[in-house]
C-alpha cells in the first residue's frame, strides 16, 4: 500500500481531535466576534481590489469543501498559518528559539533514558546521526529529568503512524536528561519531506504553481518543571529548501553544524529552556 493523502490527512485529523480539542479552552465572544470579522474583512478586499469572479468563487468553495474531505486541515492550517502563530506565542523568549509543530506529533513516544537508540527497523536506510547535547535553563543551570520527545521521518520522507506499512514508534522516542542535563541521541538522518500532492494541498501548490518540500528535519519538544514547553525542528546546512521551506520554519539558530565521522554523522545541539 501507498501512503495517499486522504489517509495520512484522516490520521492526522484524528490525531488532533484527541490530543488537542480535549482540552481547548473556551475563546471569549468578543474576541471570536474581534477576529472574525477582521478575517472576513481581508477577505472582502482581497475580493474587491482582484475583482474576483463567480468562476473563482466556485473554485475557492470547492476546494474548500475537499480540504475537509482529505483529512487537510491540519495539514493546511500548520504549513500555512501555524509559523506566525508560533512567532506570536514565543516572541518573549530569551532561551532556544522554537518553530512549529506541525500535524505528526504524537505523544507518548517510548522512553529510551539519557542515551540510546530511536526505535527504527533492522536495516532503517539512512546516514547514521548521534546528537549529544545538554539541556539547561536560561540561567545556566542544568535541568535533570527533562524530557526530549524527539518525532522525524524516514529516508522516504515517510512518518510512522501516518503512512502504512511502518512499526508503530518509527523513528519517535522519549529521552530523558541525566545528571548534568545531557543526553545522547543515535539515530538516521531524515529526508527532504515533500508534502503530499495528491489531495488538497497538493491541487493549492499545482493550481499556484509552488512547490511542496520542507527541508529534511528533527522534530523535537524539550519540557521540564518550571519551563515553557519547547517544541522546535532542528535542519541540516546546504539543505536545498532551507530557504524556500514551504512551511516557512527554518530559522537560522535551528540548522546545525554535524561532522562526517567516516561511518556517519555526529552533532552538537542543546536547549536552554526559559522558565515559566
Ligand atoms: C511535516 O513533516 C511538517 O513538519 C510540517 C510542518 C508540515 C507537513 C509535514
Ligand atoms: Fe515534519
Amino acid at each position: 500500500m501507498t501512503a495517499t493523502a486522504a489517509a495520512s490527512g484522516a490520521s492526522a485529523t484524528e490525531r488532533f481531535k484527541s490530543d488537542k480539542l480535549a482540552d481547548r479552552i473556551g475563546t471569549p465572544k468578543e474576541r471570536v466576534s474581534l477576529l472574525a470579522r477582521e478575517v472576513l474583512d481581508a477577505v472582502h478586499g482581497t475580493i474587491r481590489r482582484h475583482k474576483v469572479t463567480y468562476d473563482e468563487y466556485n473554485a475557492l468553495k470547492a476546494w474548500l469543501i475537499s480540504v475537509g474531505e482529505d483529512g487537510e486541515w491540519p495539514l493546511f492550517l500548520d504549513v500555512w498559518v501555524e509559523h506566525v502563530v508560533e512567532e506570536v506565542a514565543t516572541e518573549h523568549r530569551k532561551g532556544n528559539k522554537g518553530t512549529i509543530e506541525g500535524p505528526y506529533y504524537v505523544p507518548g513516544a517510548p522512553e529510551q533514558g539519557a542515551r540510546g537508540t530511536v526505535p527504527m527497523r533492522e536495516n532503517e536506510p539512512g546516514t547514521p546521526l548521534v546528537w549529544t547535547g545538554r539541556v539547561t535553563s536560561t540561567g545556566g543551570p542544568a535541568l535533570p529529568g527533562a524530557k526530549i520527545e524527539l518525532w522525524h521521518a524516514d529516508a522516504d520522507g515517510f512518518y510512522s503512524q501516518f503512512a502504512p506499512g511502518i512499526p508503530e514508534w518509527n523513528l519517535r522516542a522519549t529521552f530523558t536528561a541525566g545528571a548534568d542535563g545531557e543526553f545522547e541521541i543515535h539515530t538516521i538522518r531524515p529526508a527532504p519531506y515533500q508534502i503530499p500532492t495528491d489531495g488538497a494541498c497538493g491541487k493549492l501548490i499545482a493550481a499556484a504553481g509552488w512547490h511542496a518540500w520542507r527541508p529534511a528535519h528533527l522534530h523535537v519538544k524539550v519540557s521540564a518543571p518550571g519551563h515553557e514547553l519547547l517544541t522546535a525542528q532542528l535542519y541540516f546546512p546546504g539543505d536545498a529548501h532551507n530557504d524556500d521551506d514551504i512551511a516557512s520554519a527554518v530559522k537560522p539558530e535551528l540548522v546545525l553544524s554535524p561532522q562526517s565521522d567516516g561511518h556517519g554523522e555526529t552533532v552538537e545541539y542543546g536547549f536552554a529552556l526559559d522558565p515559566v
